[in-house]
C-alpha cells in the first residue's frame, strides 16, 4: 500500500531537530534527557534515509563514550541535563572501573548492539560514498572492539551466547519475561542504596512505568555492579540475574553478519565474524527454542532453565536468519494466532510485545503489553528475510497507522492504539522514517 506521507515525514523530522542535542539525539524531550545507546542506533537507521552526516555523527558521537574493554555504555550523559534522570553519574560510579573511558560519563551497562546494522544502512543510503567510506575506516574496528567484548567477557561458557546482567541491558525493561529471574533477587530494604526515582515526575502517569519492586532491583543490581568496580568475573559469580536471551542475540548475530559485509567493503578478514554468526545462530536453535510453545525463550543461567514466557523478543532470531524454514513456519503461526493479532484481526496493531492472552498483559504498561515502533521495525526485516511478505506489510502499515492517528509516542495500546509514554520520541520518528521513505527510494 502507498501512502501519502510527505506531512508527517516532515513531522518526523522535526521531532528528531527538537531532539538533537549538537552531536548526538535525545531518545525524548524530558523522559531521557541523555543519550542512549540502542536509541542512537535507530535514530541512525532513520537519519540515514535523508542526513548521512547527521547518521554518522550519531554513531561517532556513542563510540567515542566506548569503554576500553570495548563495551558500548547504555547511556553516555549529556552534561547540560544532569539531575534530570535516575541513575545518572554518581550513582552508577563507572569511575571506580579500570575499563572507563575518558572525556565522558556514562552507565555500566550496555543493550542490544544494532549499531553494526545501522554503520551498514549508513554506507548503503549514503550519497557521498567516499565520506561514508572515510568514516567506516574509523568505525570499523570499534564495531569489531563491541562484538568482541561480548563473545570475550559476556560468554563465560564459550557457547556463542551472550548474557545480560540487567533488564535494563534487554531494553524491555519490565517486560513479563523478567518477572520470575527478578523475583528470585531477595532484596534487604534497609541495605538498598537511597533512590529517587526521577521518571514518574515527567508527566507519564506511574500505571505506564515499571514498578517500585521492579526499581528496588534494578537499583540492587547497580549497587552489586559498583561495589564489584565493574569487573565482570566478580559481577559473573555474585550476580543473581544472568539471562541469554533471543532479542540480544539475535541483535548481536544480525549485526555480525552486516558487520561481515562491512569488512569485505574495506578488504579485511572477517573469518572470525562469521563464525560468531554461525556459532550464535546454532546456540539460539539448540538451546533456545521452544517447539510446543512456537517461540525462542530465554536461559536464566542462575537457575539453570529456560522460562517461556511469550513475548515479541521470542520471534527475534528471525532476523539473523537462525530458524529453519520449518521452525519459522511454527514462529509463524503464533504470530498469527490472536496472541499477537493476526492480518484477519482489524480491531488489534501488530505487534503487541506481549502475549494478548496471556496472564500479565497490561495493554497500557510500558514493555508489558502495548505496541512498539522498533519492535515492529526488528520483526518487519525478519518477517522480509523469511518471504512473509503479507505480514511483513501488516506490520509496517501499522507502524505507519499508529504514527497518523497518534503521533510519534514511545508506545501504543495494541487494541485501542492510544498512545502513552512519552511523546516526541526519537526512534518512533526515524523508524517511522525508516519505512516511509523506503517507498520513495
Ligand atoms: C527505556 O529504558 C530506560 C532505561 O534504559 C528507562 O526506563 O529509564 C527502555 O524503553 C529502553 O529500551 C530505551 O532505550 C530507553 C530510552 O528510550 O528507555
Amino acid at each position: 500500500m502507498r501512502h501519502d506521507l510527505g506531512d508527517l515525514v516532515s513531522k518526523a523530522k522535526g521531532v528528531l531537530d527538537g531532539n538533537w542535542l549538537g552531536a548526538s539525539t535525545k531518545p525524548a524531550p524530558d523522559l531521557y534527557p541523555h543519550q542512549w545507546n540502542w536509541d542512537s542506533g535507530f535514530i541512525a537507521i532513520g537519519s540515514a534515509r535523508y542526513n548521512q552526516k547527521r547518521a554518522q555523527q550519531e554513531l561517532s558521537t556513542l563510540f567515542k563514550a566506548q569503554w576500553k574493554n570495548g563495551m558500548l555504555p547504555q547511556i553516555v550523559f549529556n552534561p547540560d541535563a544532569l539531575g534530570g534522570y535516575f541513575p545518572e553519574p554518581d550513582f552508577w560510579q563507572c569511575d571506580l572501573s579500570p575499563n572507563y573511558p575518558e572525556g565522558v560519563e556514562t552507565s555500566g551497562i550496555t543493550m542490544p548492539p544494532v549499531h553494526a546494522m545501522a554503520a551498514l544502512r549508513i554506507f548503503e543510503n549514503a550519497s557521498d560514498q567516499q565520506e561514508a567510506r572515510q568514516w567506516l575506516e574509523d568505525m570499523y574496528p570499534k564495531l569489531l572492539a563491541l562484538h568482541a567484548y561480548f563473545y570475550r567477557e559476556r560468554d563465560p561458557q564459550k557457547e556463542g551466547l551472550i548474557y545480560i546482567r540487567h533488564p535494563w541491558e534487554s531494553g524491555m525493561d519490565n517486560a513479563p519475561t523478567w518477572d520470575s529471574p527478578l523475583k528470585a533477587i531477595r532484596v534487604d530494604k534497609s541495605k538498598l542504596p537511597a533512590y529517587e526515582r526521577k521518571d514518574l515526575k515527567k508527566g507519564v502517569p506511574a500505571e505506564q512505568r515499571p514498578s517500585h519492586d521492579d526499581y528496588d532491583r534494578y537499583v540492587y543490581l547497580v549497587d552489586l555492579f559498583r561495589r564489584h568496580r565493574y569487573d565482570e568475573k566478580a559481577i559473573y559469580e555474585e550476580c543473581p540475574f544472568l539471562i541469554q536471551g533471543p532479542l540480544f542475540n539475535a541483535i548481536l548475530s544480525k549485526g555480525n553478519e552486516d558487520l561481515a559485509e562491512l569488512g569485505r567493503v574495506l578488504g579485511k578478514d572477517v573469518g572470525q565474524i562469521e563464525e560468531w554468526h554461525q556459532q550464535t545462530n546454532r546456540a539460539m536453535r539448540s538451546k533456545m527454542w521452544h517447539e510446543e510453545h512456537g517461540a525462542y525463550d530465554i536461559f536464566d543461567l542462575r537457575a539453570d532453565e529456560r522460562i517461556g514466557t511469550l513475548i515479541a523478543a521470542g520471534f527475534m532470531p528471525l532476523l539473523s536468519g537462525a530458524p529453519t524454514e520449518d521452525e519459522a513456519q511454527v514462529l509463524y503461526s503464533i504470530l498469527e494466532s490472536k496472541a499477537f493479532c493476526s492480518l484477519s484481526d482489524e480491531r488489534c496493531y501488530s505487534i503487541p510485545n506481549y502475549n494478548l492472552e496471556g496472564d500479565f498483559l497490561d495493554a497500557s504498561n510500558y514493555w508489558r503489553g502495548p505496541v512498539w515502533i522498533n519492535t515492529n521495525w526488528l520483526l518487519l526485516q525478519g518477517l522480509r528475510r523469511y518471504g512473509f511478505q503479507e505480514k511483513a506489510e501488516r506490520v509496517k502499515n501499522d507502524m505507519i497507522r499508529l504514527v497518523k492517528q497518534f503521533g510519534f509516542h514511545e508506545y501504543f495500546d495494541p487494541f485501542e492504539g492510544a498512545a502513552y509514554g512519552t511523546d516526541n520520541f526519537s526512534w518512533t520518528a526515524a523508524l517511522f522514517l525508516d519505512v516511509a521513505l523506503e517507498e520513495e527510494a
